[in-house]
């Protein structure tokens, strides 16, 4: 089984405590992930793994993606007697990490959360249950956590470690982002089942996939982007380290298709040529996929991308309105948008298109450019979500000022948001649909139909418009919906990405 392939920077030795770390995802339980087909092991969790044990920790992992319920982590909590017990968090995943927080307390061990949800709501985990939380990059604040432990020491003063003491809330200083991430050991794979995930795959797809990082963090500045945990630093392996772990992955586990995890894949420029190359020298019939942005992947890339592997891009497009995309601090031009789309249909790459609905100052008529962009281009897949100003992004900032720190902002004023919502995806949906055959309509066919479908849009949009000025999109006071988080039955995979 694959063990530590660097040594890593110095830190304390565990000397074998027990350390059971937790992803508390669990997919039954989520009626809109249970059609979901992209699932991968969280790389957090076994990078952690990894580096724990790499420092002298006894190391185990419940992976609770495919249980039926919490029993395997009952079980371990009796066989194993962790000392401390650490939790992956997601906004999603919240009740059951503080229903994990309680069982660990209960069977005696110390209960740390650490991940994105935990990093950006800190107090709501210490005064749930949680004895610690661990704020952003986790691998060397967590060793330092639980080698206090093990030496009896305070917390005060650890970089990243949160606590309450006698009912307050005490945050040590933020701890440094690790300078080389080629100085981390290989992911844990040995600790998960990851055979499962990758039976599971080949019986969906025919390939054994498995995910990668090949880089941490994201220097852009979209402004409803969250990034608790990498803030806005960017850090890149070597392509030797990268491809050593491909190695790996092909060698032990027989992976031929790769999903890249990283926020976006392709920023510097040099690398990705370096990775180009290497990937087409080793002919190893490797495909992947990534997430990427249009003004970086360019065209004269794309015939060795599609070389090297390239099967599926995610593209954050958001928007066909120019006007939101400079609103959302994007950074992209929708003639890159157009460039991006026509090299990847003509180099026959699968797109799956984000689309975002009701970031303030959206009317009627940018949704519209946004329909008229996705006909004109059909991408096989997209999603669609709505703008949430999620804690700590500049989103929030501007809502903030506004009567109502909206939640929701997918409110136009005087119509039902939600309405709004729906009519525009039943048009993505007619569009998609349409896809296959438009190639044998007649252009005055087409151009036909595509008159109907803009007088039909306006019309309906009229009628559900109160008053002649097209709707600003406004923040208005209300519960939060999760519906960024969620989709119905049907509709293709939700970004996985800010
Ligand atoms: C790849 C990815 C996916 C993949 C793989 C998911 C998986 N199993 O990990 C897929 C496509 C399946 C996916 C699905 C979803 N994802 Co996702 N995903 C990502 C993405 C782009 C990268 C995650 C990653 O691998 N990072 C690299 C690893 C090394 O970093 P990490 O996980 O953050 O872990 C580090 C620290 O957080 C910390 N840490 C993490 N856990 C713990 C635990 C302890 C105890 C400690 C001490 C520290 C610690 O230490 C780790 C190492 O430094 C992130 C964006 C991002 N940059 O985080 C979104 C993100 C994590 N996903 C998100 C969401 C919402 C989802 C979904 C819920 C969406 C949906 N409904 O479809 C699902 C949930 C499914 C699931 N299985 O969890 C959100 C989470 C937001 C939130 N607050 O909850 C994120 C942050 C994107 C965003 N900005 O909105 N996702
Ligand atoms: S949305 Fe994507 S490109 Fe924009 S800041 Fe976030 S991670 Fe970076």
């Amino acid at each position: 089984m694959p063990g530590p392939n660097t040594a890593g920077p110095p830190s304390p030795t565990l000397d074998g405590a027990r350390v059971l770390l937790v992803d508390p995802y669990l997919r039954r339980e989520d009626p809109m992930e249970r059609q979901g087909e992209e699932q991968y092991p969280s790389l957090g969790v076994l990078s952690l793994a990894a580096y724990l044990r790499h420092r002298g920790a006894d190391v185990r992992v419940v992976d609770l993606t495919f249980e039926r319920d919490l029993g395997r982590v009952r079980e371990a909590l009796g066989s194993f007697r962790p000392e401390v017990v650490g939790v992956h968090t997601k906004t999603l995943t919240l009740e059951r990490s503080l229903a994990l927080a309680r069982l660990a307390r209960e069977a005696g061990a110390f209960t740390v959360a650490g991940g994105p949800d935990a990093s950006s709501r800190v107090d709501r985990y210490l005064r749930s249950g949680f004895d610690a939380v661990v704020t952003g990059e986790g691998e060397t604040t967590l060793v330092d956590l639980v080698h206090a432990r093990k030496e009896g020491s305070t917390l005060f003063g650890i970089p990243g470690v949160a606590f309450l003491h006698e009912g307050s809330s005490v945050q040590g200083p933020p701890r440094s982002y690790l300078p080389d991430l080629d100085a981390l050991p290989l992911p844990a794979w040995d600790l998960i089942d990851l055979e499962g995930y990758l039976d599971r795959w080949s019986r969906l797809t025919g390939d054994r996939r498995m995910a990668v990082v090949t880089s941490r963090g994201c220097p852009f500045d979209c402004s409803w982007c969250s990034k608790p945990t990498f803030g806005r630093t960017f850090r890149q392996r070597s392509v030797g380290s990268l491809m050593h772990e491909l190695a790996m992955l092909r060698e032990l586990y027989g992976v031929d298709y790769v999903r890249v995890c990283d926020d976006v894949f392709g920023i510097q420029r040099a690398w990705t040529e370096e990775f180009l190359e290497e990937m087409i020298a080793r002919d190893w019939g490797m495909r992947f996929e990534c997430l990427s942005r249009v003004d970086l992947l360019k065209p004269e890339l794309l015939p060795r991308l599609k070389r090297a592997g390239l099967a599926r891009v995610f593209l954050g497009v958001e928007s066909g309105s120019q006007k939101m995309l400079d609103l959302m601090n994007r950074g992209t031009r929708l003639t890159q948008v157009e460039r991006c789309a026509r090299a990847l249909k003509e180099h026959g790459v699968r797109q799956h298109w984000f689309l975002m609905l009701g970031y303030p100052g959206e009317t009627l008529a940018d949704i519209e450019s946004t329909v008229e962009l996705f006909r004109r281009y059909s991408p096989e897949e997209y999603s669609v979500s709505v703008a949430l100003p999620l804690p700590g992004t500049r989103f929030e900032r501007l809502v903030q000022g506004s009567p109502a720190t909206g939640e929701n902002p997918l409110l136009f004023e005087g119509v039902d948001g939600e309405i709004v919502h729906r009519w525009t995806r039943g048009r993505l949906r007619f569009w998609r649909r349409m896809a296959p055959f438009a190639s044998h309509f007649r252009p005055s066919t087409s151009a036909r139909l595509e008159r109907a479908s803009d007088w039909f849009g306006q019309e309906v949009a009229r009628r559900i418009v109160v008053g002649e000025e097209a709707p600003q999109v406004l923040p208005r006071r209300e519960e939060p919906r999760q519906s960024w988080l969620s989709r119905p039955p049907g509709e293709p995979p939700r970004r996985p990405a800010a």
